[in-house]
Formats: structure tokens, sequence, C-alpha cells
């Protein structure tokens, strides 16, 4: 069964009545550029096969319902709100993510009450963006009964800067555009390399199969949430370094000038800005290394990315620095966190030949260190959020 087919049966189910639509986004990895969205930065993510569905019909009245399908088999449902008296702050946990798309659309017209229900398999609290796929479902979701559809790509980034204030506003996390720009824009088989600060985008095709490779995704099981995270203040300290040095945002530090604007910040803000400036350039190194066909080079950017997180930005953990050592010591060509950190997953990129080497070393490592015991899958890069089309879902 696919999130579609799923989100489509629990909604005839608790309705009684076909939907009008469902919509679904996918989860994501980031491959390098981490925390430099928020400095107006670098990111090269793609989408997981992972999605998260929304099936939805509209209501005559402006009332948002909301129930999701859980792993287990159960469905949760939110208690009803009514659109026009959403305010931030308001509700908390996984209702928060949807009402906060709905208060959004709210304020550009969009008020009028859905069913929407939910279900997928993108795991959740993995630091794979879970939240941003729930955003960006709901987001198209809404859209769609209320008659817009097809959205192009022009609406399609429009559409992502609309969920992450959701997320920013209404549920009151201080996250990037990354995850959903991701979730948006992804197309299949590509990463998508953005420029946060332009909002330019280019697709690089990225064919890890096709070199002898894969993407393992390590998901540590150890729990991510931003909200309760270092993430705020790591974003806070890179804006403060900015303003000191009368930057609009640390994109504005050249390679060649690091020296110069780490001597002018006080010590503690210094770590933070090497972060920042290294992992734009470790990104624009890897775009260079993709599109001159040597996929199989990228490896020493993905550590030197993970080190920088570890030891200067100071967001990895124990379970983290296990997974990426072990995927190395097992024979990955490289591997690095990804997403915000404190928690979540790691990637290696890993000859085809040293799949289950690595997967296994992993696995003991995690054992020997008393960890509980990590998940592993093989991601590749799949299509964005989309329509989908009845013949996937109708009963
Ligand atoms: C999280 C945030 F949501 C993104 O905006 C980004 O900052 C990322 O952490 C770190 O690169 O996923």
């Amino acid at each position: 069964m696919s999130a579609a087919s799923d989100a489509a049966a629990t909604f005839r189910s608790l309705h009684g009545k076909e939907p009008v639509g469902v919509f679904s986004a996918p989860g994501r990895v980031n491959l390098i550029g981490e925390h430099t969205d928020y400095n107006d930065g670098f990111v090269l993510p793609f989408a997981l096969p992972h999605r998260l569905a929304a099936a939805v019909a509209p209501r005559e009245d402006e009332q948002l319902t909301v129930a999701t399908l859980g792993s287990d088999g159960r469905v949760q449902q939110a208690d009803p709100v009514n659109i026009s008296e959403l305010e931030p702050g308001q509700l908390e946990g996984w209702a928060a993510y949807p009402a906060g798309v709905a208060w959004v659309l709210r304020s550009h017209g969009f008020e009028r009450g859905a069913d929407v229900v939910l279900a997928g398999d993108v795991p959740t609290g993995a630091g794979l963006s879970s939240s941003a796929a729930l955003e960006c479902a709901v987001a198209l979701a809404l859209l769609g009964a209320a008659g817009e559809a097809d959205p192009d790509e022009r609406r399609r980034t429009e559409i992502a800067r609309l969920a992450q204030r959701a997320e920013n506003e209404f549920v009151g996390v201080p996250t990037g555009v990354l995850d959903q720009t991701a979730s948006m824009r992804c197309v299949d088989g590509c990463v998508l390399f953005l420029d946060v600060r332009s909002g330019e985008i280019e697709q690089v095709p990225f064919d890890a199969a096709a070199a002898g490779l894969r993407v393992l995704v390590i998901d540590t099981r150890a729990k991510h949430t931003l909200a309760e995270s270092g993430y705020g203040d790591r974003r806070r300290g890179t804006e403060r370094a900015a303003d000191l040095l009368g930057l609009k945002a640390l994109r504005d530090i050249e390679p060649d000038g690091l020296d110069d604007a780490l001597a002018r910040l006080p010590e503690d803000l210094r770590p933070l800005v090497r972060h920042v400036v290294t992992e734009n350039q470790r990104v624009l190194d890897v775009v260079t290394l993709l599109k001159s066909g040597r996929l199989a080079e990228i490896g020493p950017s993905l550590d030197a990315s993970h080190v920088s997180m570890r030891d200067d930005y100071r967001i990895s953990c124990l379970e983290l620095d296990v997974a990426v050592d072990a995927a190395r010591a097992a024979g990955a060509l490289g591997a690095r966190m990804t997403g915000g950190g404190f928690g979540g997953s790691a990637i290696a990129l890993v000859p085809e030949a040293d799949l289950a080497k690595v997967e296994a070393n992993v696995k003991a490592e995690f054992e020997r260190a008393g960890l509980k015991a990590p998940r592993t899958f093989v991601a590749v890069p799949s299509p964005g959020a989309r329509q989908d089309p009845p013949e996937t879902w109708a009963g």
C-alpha cells in the first residue's frame, strides 16, 4: 500500500465518502550544506522515497479536521479547529503543523474548511524532514480543495515559503527553508542545488548506483526535535556574528576573508562562523564534482562536513559519531550527519560491494556502545510533492 492509498482508505472509513484529491510530499536527506540555509547560503538535498499523503475534501464551513494514520494502524484525530479563529501558539504537538498551514493560507485568502486525513512512511523524529513533508502535503491539499491544482515551479517555491512560515510563526520553530524547498522542488534522480539568497535552483543529476555506489541512511533513533534542541541557539549565534561584522548574512564572507572575519569576532562565535563559511564552500565543491561526473570523489567533503559539525558547530552526538565512524571504518567513502543534528540520521556513501559490511559494522558498533539498534536503508533521489493520480488511490 502506498501513502496515497492508505490516506484515501482511512479518509473513506472516517468520512464515509471519497476524498476529492490526494496530495503527497516526501521527506529528504541533505547530501551536504547544513545550517547554511538561514545564513543565506547553499544546500544540496534530495527527496526520499518516503512520503506523507493528505487525502482531502472541502467543507461548507470554516472547520479544519485532521486525522492521521499511525504506523501502528491506529487513527488519531486532532480536535477540529475553526480556521478563522486560529492563533499562533494555540496548539501543541503534531496538530499544530496542519493548523499552522491553514493559518498561513488564511492570510492569502484561503479560508474554506476541509477534512484532511494523513498517512505515510516518513520516519518521525529522525531528522528526515517529516514536519516539512506534512506541511507541504497539507498545503497542497488545502489549495487543491480550494481549486488550485498543479502549481508551477514559481508557485511551488512560494508554497515552500508559506510552509516555512507556518513552522516559524505558528508552531514556533525557527527553521530555515531547506526542508520545505526540498519537499516542494526536488525531482526524481537529482539533488537540488539551492542558493537560498537568490532562490535560484539547479537540478543536478545524482545516480550513485551508476557509479557502483549507494547512499546509506542511518537513522540513529536518537530522537531529534528542533524545538527543544540547540537549533535556535546556533541560529541566533550566526545572526549575531553577521550583525557584529556589519553583514546581511554569513553568506557574505568568502573563504579567503574568513580569517579576517574570525579575528573581528568574540571567541565563542568563531567556530560557528567557520562552519558556515567552510560548509558553503563544500557544497560548491560537491556540485562541481557531481557536474563533472566525479560522484565517487565527494567522500572527503562529506567527512569534512561532519567534522565541522561535530567540532565547530557542535550539533553532533554520540550516536551520530558512532554511525559515521563505523560506516567509514567498514569502507564508506564518506559519511556525515544530515539535517538539524542533536540526534536524527547520518548518511554514508558506500561502494555497493561494501554495503552489507558497512550496515553490519554500524549495527555492531551501536551494540558495543550500548545504544539502541539503528535503522538503515538505501536512499535514491525521488519525486517531490505532487497530486497523486486517482488510479493510485481510488477505491
Ligand atoms: C533543519 C531545519 F529545518 C533546516 O531549515 C536546516 O536549517 C537544517 O536543519 C540544517 O541544515 O532540518
